[in-house]
């Protein structure tokens, strides 16, 4: 069986929580670099694999998947792993993934891209921003008291997910000093055999 097609740019948290999912599965992938500051994700040939113009797409055999809530849980199912084991389980799973990209992800990714030149804005915007990151932040860090992942004690797509925003709160200078929980998480995340920072998971030109 071929390997699946990431579609991406490193610098895309997205795009890393798709790599990282298949990192954690111990699925090999191809890559192909899609180069937003030219345009390439709004031209027709990119448009017909993710028809919202945006990174990551995933293609896996005749199959075209984009949002990357939805490709982290086709990998889970598709591979059984990562996914829950109980409905209660999966539907857990879920309801981070719907959060995250509520709550957090544009809360930390946008400041991120502030703070590196991507978005112009002025500091009224960067503060709500990242008022809105702490306020997700705090809610992480009361779930994470419960549990050693996010749901229950093995770790699942929804760590990915969850992972995959607050490992760019450095970059998007939100400390995390007062959340001593979700430090924690993190490290037990980093030490997940296939963990890879986003750095080493995404290639910066294709990979066959
Ligand atoms: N909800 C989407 C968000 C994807 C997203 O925001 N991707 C950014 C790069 S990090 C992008 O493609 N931006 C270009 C655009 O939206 O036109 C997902 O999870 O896949």
């Amino acid at each position: 069986m071929s390997k699946p097609t990431l579609y991406g740019i490193w610098l895309s948290g997205p795009t890393y929580k798709a790599g990282l999912a298949l990192s954690l599965m111990g699925q090999p992938f191809a890559y192909k670099h899609v180069d937003l500051r030219a345009g390439a994700h709004k031209q027709p040939e990119y448009l017909a694999i993710n028809r919202f113009g945006q990174v990551p797409a995933l293609v896996d055999g005749d199959l075209k998947l984009c949002q990357s809530g939805s490709i982290l849980l086709y990998l889970a199912d598709k591979f059984g792993k990562m996914g829950g084991k109980t409905p209660e389980e999966k539907a857990r799973v879920r309801e981070w993934l719907f959060w995250e990209f509520d709550k957090l992800a544009p809360n930390v990714y946008r400041p991120r891209a502030i703070k590196r030149g991507f978005m112009k804005a002025d500091d009224s915007v960067y503060q709500l921003y990242t008022g809105l990151a702490n306020d997700g932040l705090k809610v992480l860090e009361a779930s994470l008291g419960k549990s050693a992942f996010l749901v229950g004690n093995e770790a699942t797509v929804a760590d990915v997910a969850v992972y995959g925003d607050v490992s760019y709160a450095g970059e998007a200078a939100i400390d995390l000093a007062p959340y001593p929980g979700v430090k924690a998480w993190m490290e037990r995340v980093e030490k997940l055999p296939g963990f890879k920072k986003y750095e080493d998971v995404l290639p910066k030109q294709d990979a066959a």
